[in-house]
């Protein structure tokens, strides 16, 4: 399935139906008075939060969503309908972003079966009935219906996984996703083989983790070198990050260091996250080897440490048993607001 996260849209809610002028007509009533009925209301703009949907790939075929306006009203005193909503549905995850500003988050859309009116329909408008009065007993006006509101918002997807995947490209992220949960990312041997971020669950008995794996990250992935640090936008909310070294790297420490700098260049408290080591490939060194380098990092960070290879499956249930015993729905994350966020540049 192919992954969008992020999309312009424009809303516009019904306007309202007009009210109607008439008068009452029958044999041998005379002055029948007026029954002009009122305009019905506008439909509103309305967003659903959905379970079921992962992208927001369907706003790259529909751009223009518009509520139907609410029928005018008619003699015999009878009101219009009222216009149909139009229902927009949305992964869960979805922040409603100011196009003015492209930064202001207007609304953020984080629970399942959510649904939240955006724009209101416009008012219909009265008929001639509601200005019968008794100086004027046959009045000859009506209002029209009240316009709907417009607006162009940029609809952003963060991805709503516990725990974060990260490290360099060609670090085992991907392997490691589909060794400990139910997710098939593709994998190869080459960097960039992730493009978008993948989901998988660890289901447990006291609970399930959502863990979402990453692009890899490389040095100045800040300043949009590589993949740059767009998907960074889906960790932020994530509890935990698990952070992928390769053991065959050159140098674990600075392949460690590298990723810690682009997390806080990155802002947005990332770096506050709890994180977890994983020295990944352990199967491709001997264990002098991997002594060594889980020596050299402890020196480091005081951070729970843990190895394995994926391919041989290696140390996954230590790995699976710390992520189930860990109550992750206790954990807060601290999410601002006023995010670097520049659709267009992206
Ligand atoms: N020997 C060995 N190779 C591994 C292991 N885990 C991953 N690999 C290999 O390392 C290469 C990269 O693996 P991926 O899981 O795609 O790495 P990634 O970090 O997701 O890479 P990007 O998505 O490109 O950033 C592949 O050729 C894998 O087969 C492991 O435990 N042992
Ligand atoms: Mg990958």
């Amino acid at each position: 399935m192919q992954f969008l996260d992020q999309a312009k849209i424009y809303l516009k809610s019904g306007n309202g139906g007009n009210g109607c002028v008439s008068f009452r007509r029958e044999k041998y009533v005379e002055f029948g008075g007026p029954d002009g009925g009122s305009g019905g209301k506008g439909g509103d703009i309305i967003f659903e939060c959905c379970s079921n949907l992962n992208t927001l790939i369907d706003f790259r075929y529909k751009q223009h969503f518009k509520a139907k306006k609410g029928t005018d009203g008619s003699g015999k005193n009878c009101s219009g309908a009222k216009g149909s909503d139009m229902i927009i549905k949305v992964p869960v995850g979805t922040q409603i972003i100011s196009d003015y500003d492209k930064k202001t988050v207007i609304k953020d859309l984080t629970i399942a079966g959510e649904k939240v009116i955006f724009l209101k329909g416009g008012k219909g408008g009265f008929g001639n009935t509601h200005f019968k009065n008794s100086i004027e007993q046959a009045p000859k006006k009506a209002n029209p219906g009240l316009e709907g509101e417009e607006i162009w918002v940029w609809l952003r997807l963060k991805i709503l996984a516990d725990i974060g995947i990260v490290g360099l490209p060609n670090a085992g992220k991907s392997s490691l996703l589909s060794a400990i949960t139910n997710a098939k990312p593709k994998i190869g041997s080459y960097p960039y083989t992730t493009l978008t971020p993948q989901l998988g669950i660890i289901k447990g008995d006291k609970q399930d983790i959502i863990i979402s794996d990453i692009p890899g990250l490389i040095k100045d992935a800040h300043k949009g070198v590589g993949i740059g640090t767009r998907f960074l936008g889906h960790i932020e909310r994530c509890k935990m990050l698990l952070h992928v070294i390769d053991a065959k790297s050159k140098n674990p420490i600075e392949s460690y260091n590298s990723i810690q700098k682009e997390l806080k260049e990155y802002g947005n408290e990332l770096t506050k996250k709890k994180q977890i080591i994983i020295i990944s490939k352990i199967d491709l060194i001997n264990k002098k080897e991997l002594a060594k380098i889980l020596q050299n990092i402890k020196k480091f960070t005081n951070m729970p440490v843990y190895s394995c290879s994926s391919l041989k499956k290696i140390g996954l249930d230590k790995i699976i048993d710390y992520l189930l015993n860990i109550e992750i729905k206790d954990i807060k994350t601290n999410i601002k607001k006023d995010e670097k966020w520049l659709p267009e540049n992206q």
